[in-house]
């Protein structure tokens, strides 16, 4: 074991240490994992389901120490970090609702009865990033516990304070001990564990594309089912036709929140070339507006950064040639602070516009007509998220069938709801998470015939 420093990105203070974990503590884990699994697994499902609600109670009970949690660890505004232990009350209520619904089928058959079961995997390995610690830690864990499955999560080094909580706040409502636990520690280790221990059956995978893709090819040795959520470069696409003055006093919040560390960020926008200008001029104030400061304060809008390196990556975008149109404000002193940051990109293949820059700089571009937006919308290898702004439905479906991502949104920025399914086109990801269908994704499906 080693130990880890846990800073708060807005003071540059030492909030926590903690044992960060090796292979061995790892492997110790995995493996009361697998033998909690029968156990859970043939639970009556309402008893399942039971002790997920007293789960998410337990969360709702503890909702804002986990939000000041999080504002201490990772930065975030104490709004957006109340919203997203919400959300994992939310994912958990909804969850409890999947054990008794994860129903088979009879399908008919000459000379027998032919049924499907979904059987659950077994152990679940699940890799967080620092951007949203809880929401998508719940996102995994609410379904795979529902289907039966026992899970150790592993949170990023930068951030394990919420988990660690959930950790406790699981065994407080009553799960049974090791059906849920939380492993701090290194990527390349406790996550690249889950990996190669053949116990655990299935790695649920949120992180950067270039991770994704290693251990996609790592699970590929077991056969070893995946779900990945990785990067994007979302466009937000805004016609001529629309409401402007909208579009633009929302379009800062589609990129900045969470200081743009957000995998669904609007951070292209595309503007009908007859408005660029009349979109700017409304942009700008709506830009200079955004309130960056104390994450605890009530009325602060955007946070620092995670941490100084990432600030330093965001800053490499930022080239001497680069056109900045305006910027928005950052507090002075300690802090890894970066201002929202409008660009106006240089050409196709400028970084700001292939690159997922992971920080508060947003690319604004004009187009001709809905076949240009829909060829630079889908000029990207990813496909998360997406906007797009017009007044014209017929338009509107037009343009969210041709364009390539898994969430899009017709006149406003939403990207996540928990009843709803989430995931990526192309390198953005491989399955869904979250909706109907969510707790399938943590199971097998058996068919039986039996001969009468
Ligand atoms: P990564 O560096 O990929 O890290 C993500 C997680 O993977 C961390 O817990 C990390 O551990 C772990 N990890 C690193 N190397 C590993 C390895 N070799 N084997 C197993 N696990 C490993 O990403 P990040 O910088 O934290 O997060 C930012 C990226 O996540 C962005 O690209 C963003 O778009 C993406 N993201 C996507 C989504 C969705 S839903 N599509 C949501 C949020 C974020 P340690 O850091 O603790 O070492």
């Amino acid at each position: 074991m080693t130990t880890s420093q846990v800073i708060n990105p807005a003071t540059e203070k030492v909030v926590a240490t903690f044992e960060s974990a090796d292979v061995a503590a790892t492997d110790a884990a995995i493996e009361r994992a697998h033998r909690a699994a029968p156990g859970w697994r043939d639970m009556a499902p309402g008893d399942r389901a039971r002790l997920l609600r007293r789960f998410a109670e337990a969360v709702d009970a503890d909702l804002e120490n986990l939000a000041r949690l999080e504002v201490a660890n990772a930065g975030h505004t104490i709004g957006n970090a109340r919203w997203e232990a919400g959300n994992v009350r939310d994912v958990l209520h909804y969850s409890a609702g999947l054990p008794e619904r994860l129903l088979g089928s009879q399908i008919p058959v000459a000379g027998g009865i032919d049924i499907t079961f979904h059987e659950p995997l077994g152990v679940v390995g699940i890799i967080v990033p620092w951007n949203f610690p809880m929401p998508i830690a719940a996102w995994g864990f609410g379904p795979a516990l529902a289907a039966g499955n026992t899970v150790v999560l592993k949170p990023a080094e930068l951030t394990p304070l919420t988990a660690l909580r959930l950790g406790e706040l699981a065994l407080a409502a009553g799960l049974p001990e090791h059906v849920f636990q939380v492993v701090s520690g290194r990527g390349s280790v406790v996550g690249q564990r889950f990996v190669t221990h053949p116990a655990v059956r299935k790695v649920v995978f949120t992180g950067s594309t270039e991770v994704g893709k290693q251990i996609m090819a790592g699970c590929a040795e077991q056969v070893k089912r995946v779900t990945l959520e990785l990067g994007g470069k979302s466009a937000n696409i805004v016609f001529a036709d629309a409401d402007l003055d909208k579009a633009a006093a929302t379009a800062p919040y589609a990129v900045f929140d969470n200081a743009g560390q957000d995998c669904c960020a609007r951070s292209r926008i595309l503007v009908q070339r007859s408005v660029f200008d009349r979109f700017l001029e409304l942009l700008e104030p709506a830009v200079r507006g955004v309130r960056v400061g104390d994450p605890a304060d009530e009325a602060t809008e955007m946070g620092p950064l995670i941490s100084a390196a990432h600030r330093e990556r965001v800053a490499g975008f930022l080239e001497p040639s680069t056109k900045v149109a305006f910027t928005g404000t950052r507090p002075e002193g300690p802090g890894f602070w970066f201002p929202p940051t409008v660009v106006l990109p240089a050409g196709p293949t400028d970084r700001v516009l292939t690159e997922e820059v992971f920080g508060p700089v947003v690319a604004v571009l004009p187009f001709t007509d809905e076949a240009d937006a829909i060829r630079i919308a889908n000029d990207s290898e990813y496909g998360l998220s997406g906007s797009i702004w017009t007044s014209d439905v017929g338009r509107a479906l037009r343009v969210t069938r041709a364009v390539e991502a898994g969430n899009l949104s017709v006149n406003s920025h939403s990207s996540v709801r928990y009843w709803t399914p989430f995931g990526g086109f192309k390198q953005s990801g491989l399955g869904r998470e979250l909706g109907p269908d969510a707790a399938r994704a943590f199971t097998e499906t058996k068919n039986v015939f039996i001969a009468t």
